[in-house]
């Protein structure tokens, strides 16, 4: 496989990492529509985990089964697939070297009090199972946000000296943050922030509002106005991952109309975002409804700005 210019290019920005490292990297950035591009789409399914089975996988019951899943993101022409330990390991054999997978290594679930996650899967799962990356949660504001960040200090280590990639899905959440501060451009901005300064090489965030949640943070933002379009909140985000030099991810949410995914791709494309992680919006439909969309989603992608 011969690299693109542009692959390379983005290798070249993680300037601490090993062979192994890289070599993964680059098998997310080349595989499925999108390879070679330096743009991605990843399937997650870690949401039974989050939510529950029923409320996960109700909508279109094939999705149970842990081998749809494989299957949907190898279909569809997907970057990677993402999923919690047990669903990894139900289609490992068959489906070993179709499509790279990140091991979703914490998770948390909808029965718990506190905003936490607990370790669930190891550096050494990962290797086993054939994977390219380890995915970790981190919630910056939670009163167990430190501990989550040791955590991702220990396996992050771990994790790159075994030559994977580490992928953070940071979500902003405790008693700080209302549902608007959850997704705040400020504190998405900052989330984001801080999961690049914890060695993340590729880092899942919500789409940001225009809303700006922290006081500390609302001289700045308007003496420095970031403007109000969705594509301009992305590109703020994109400066916030070191500039452009690492990865970063942007998560589809429940379940709604194509169009609106649609839009909120646009805006990704648009303001220089890599791409986009989409669980729900893909596993609760039909098979043949997610492909569509999908494709869509990797055209606007493939569209030249
Ligand atoms: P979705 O596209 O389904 O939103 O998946 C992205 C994701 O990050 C999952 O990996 C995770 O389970 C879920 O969102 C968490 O969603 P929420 O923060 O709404 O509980």
């Amino acid at each position: 496989m011969k690299l693109t210019r542009r692959v390379k290019e983005i290798l070249s920005w993680y300037e601490s990492d090993n062979p192994g490292t890289k070599a993964n990297l680059a098998r997310i950035l080349m595989e499925g529509k999108l390879g070679g591009t330096g743009r991605m789409v990843i399937l997650p399914v870690d949401q039974g985990f989050e939510h529950g089975p029923a409320r996960s996988f109700g909508p279109n019951p094939a999705a149970y089964d842990p081998h749809y899943l494989f299957e949907l993101a190898i279909e569809a022409g997907l970057n990677a697939y993402a999923a919690p330990l047990g669903m990894i390991e139900a289609g490992a054999a068959t489906y070993a070297g179709a499509i790279p997978t990140i091991l979703k290594v914490n998770s948390s679930n909808s029965l718990s009090t506190t905003k936490d996650q607990a370790v669930t899967g190891t550096v050494g799962d990962a290797l086993r199972l054939g994977c390219s990356a380890i995915g970790f949660t981190i919630y910056p504001g939670s009163e167990y946000q430190f501990e989550m960040m040791e955590e991702l200090r220990e396996l992050a280590e771990e994790a790159k000296a075994a030559g994977l990639a580490v992928v953070v899905w940071s979500y902003p959440r405790g008693p700080m943050l209302d549902k608007t501060g959850e997704t705040a451009l400020d504190i998405a901005a900052y989330a984001a922030h801080i999961a690049a300064l914890s060695g993340a090489h590729i880092i899942k965030v919500k789409p940001p509002t225009a809303a700006i949640s922290l006081d500390a943070a609302k001289k700045t933002y308007e003496k420095f106005p970031v403007e109000n379009d969705p594509a301009k909140r992305i590109a703020h985000i994109v400066q916030a991952c070191f500039n452009g030099r690492r990865l970063v991810v942007f998560s589809g949410g429940e379940a709604r109309s194509n169009e609106s995914l649609l839009d909120d791709v646009r805006a990704i494309h648009a303001g220089g975002g890599n791409g986009s992680i989409v669980g729900r919006n893909a596993f609760q439909r039909s098979k043949a409804d997610a492909l569509a969309l999908l494709a869509s989603i990797i055209e606007v992608y493939k569209t030249k700005l």
